[in-house]
């Protein structure tokens, strides 16, 4: 085996697939706002997903494994803990974890290193545990393997913009936008923070959200930690800006998805242009609302994975994305995966990919303003 992925469409070889086991709704913590009365967690509640959902999303999740080992694709799975039981470090408690379905916010291939993300939730400081068996199994079978953490964050209070959840949830949607393109959110910049699915791949050139997870700090120790890449930092008109594998999403040299309701900056879709690449705005989701019992939104149609630059797994409901796939040249492959929602996201968001076939390819030579 080898590490080494540097984008997110080469020929997939090899890939985790996470796993349902033990998710739970968080208990409150500065970073997050759970709110879910009809499903049966109000605020200030926690405690793990139901069982019943929690069979249905890893018979999903089993089923996913199946369609890519079929192909040839080699799948290896996290080892759940118990995320009921609560957690701390000298400086804090947090009285739930919360388990390990998307690898995606935990870990990121760059070429043959393999780097840890320093989360932002107190619930999800250990997850990295999870796929400690899977990486020191990775370190040990390919010698040219970069293991790396970003520094483990502290997440004290002064991580976090006190009383930011009460305030900015009483927002009409345009103010909680205007702030989240002025970057006024939850985080300080008291020390770094990022989630891995905050950043999206392509060879040379990485394009790295600042959202709800990821702070301007965060950002800056991934550009001082990969000089051979050029890091841009990107926002979107987006109101909850939590990853960006669900609002820009590349499919191949030469096209991305973009989620028409989450504005794009205007320089971002120019350099793209500029470097022949084709804009497109997906198809509309299916659902109306965001899945329930999860931080996603809908937009979870546009979470897919790519098996190659024509091959893309999609969420097998989502009729519209399917059918604009078919247009755009690919061969589609539906995975039903509605039911993992709850438990972290969408195809794209579950899956960590270990080896693509792929190179630190420049596609974008041109530079347009500030990228
Ligand atoms: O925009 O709905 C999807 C990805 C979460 N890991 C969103 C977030």
């Amino acid at each position: 085996m080898k590490v080494n992925s540097w984008n997110e469409w080469g020929r997939l070889k090899h890939v985790i697939v996470g796993r349902a086991d033990g998710t739970q709704v968080q208990a409150p913590e500065p970073a997050i706002f759970r709110d879910w009365p009809d499903e049966g967690y109000p605020r200030g509640t926690h405690g793990a997903l139901p069982d019943e959902l929690t069979a249905k999303a890893n018979e999903q999740l089993d089923h996913f494994a199946t369609v890519l080992t079929d192909r040839g694709i080699r799948v290896d799975r996290p080892v759940p803990l118990d995320f009921g039981q609560s957690v701390g470090t000298p400086e804090w408690t947090q009285e739930s974890m919360f388990g390990c379905m998307p690898g995606r916010d935990v870990l990121v291939t760059l070429g043959n290193e393999i780097l840890e993300a320093t989360m932002s939730y107190r619930s999800r400081w250990f997850e990295y545990l999870c796929y400690r068996p899977l990486i020191e199994s990775y370190f040990q079978a390919d010698e040219d393997m970069r293991w790396e953490a970003a520094p483990k964050p502290r997440l004290t209070a002064a991580s976090y913009n006190e009383g930011f959840w009460d305030e900015f949830e009483a927002l009409p949607f345009d103010d909680q936008v205007a702030r989240v393109l002025r970057n006024d959110l939850v985080l300080t910049e008291a020390e770094p923070l990022f989630d891995a699915a905050d950043i999206c791949r392509f060879g040379k050139d990485l394009f790295v959200q600042l959202s709800l997870v990821t702070n301007r700090s965060g950002i800056r120790w991934l550009k001082q930690h990969l000089p051979d890449h050029r890091v841009h930092t990107v926002v979107f008109g987006n109101s909850h800006p939590l990853h960006i594998d669900a609002t820009w999403v590349p499919l191949r040299p030469g096209l991305v998805l973009h989620c028409g309701e989450r504005t794009a900056e205007e320089s971002l879709v120019q350099h793209f242009k500029l470097n022949d690449w084709e804009v497109v705005e997906a198809a509309p989701a299916r659902h109306e609302v965001a899945p329930p019992l999860s931080p996603c939104s809908r937009w979870l149609s546009m979470n897919t994975l790519s098996l190659d630059e024509k091959t893309v797994c999609v969420e097998a409901s989502e009729t519209a994305q399917l059918e604009q796939f078919d247009k755009l040249g690919f061969e589609v492959v539906p995975v039903p995966f509605w039911d993992v929602a709850p438990f972290g996201g969408g195809l794209h968001c579950s899956t960590v990919d270990i080896e693509r076939e792929s190179s630190l390819e420049d596609y974008f030579p041109k530079r347009y303003g500030r990228f």
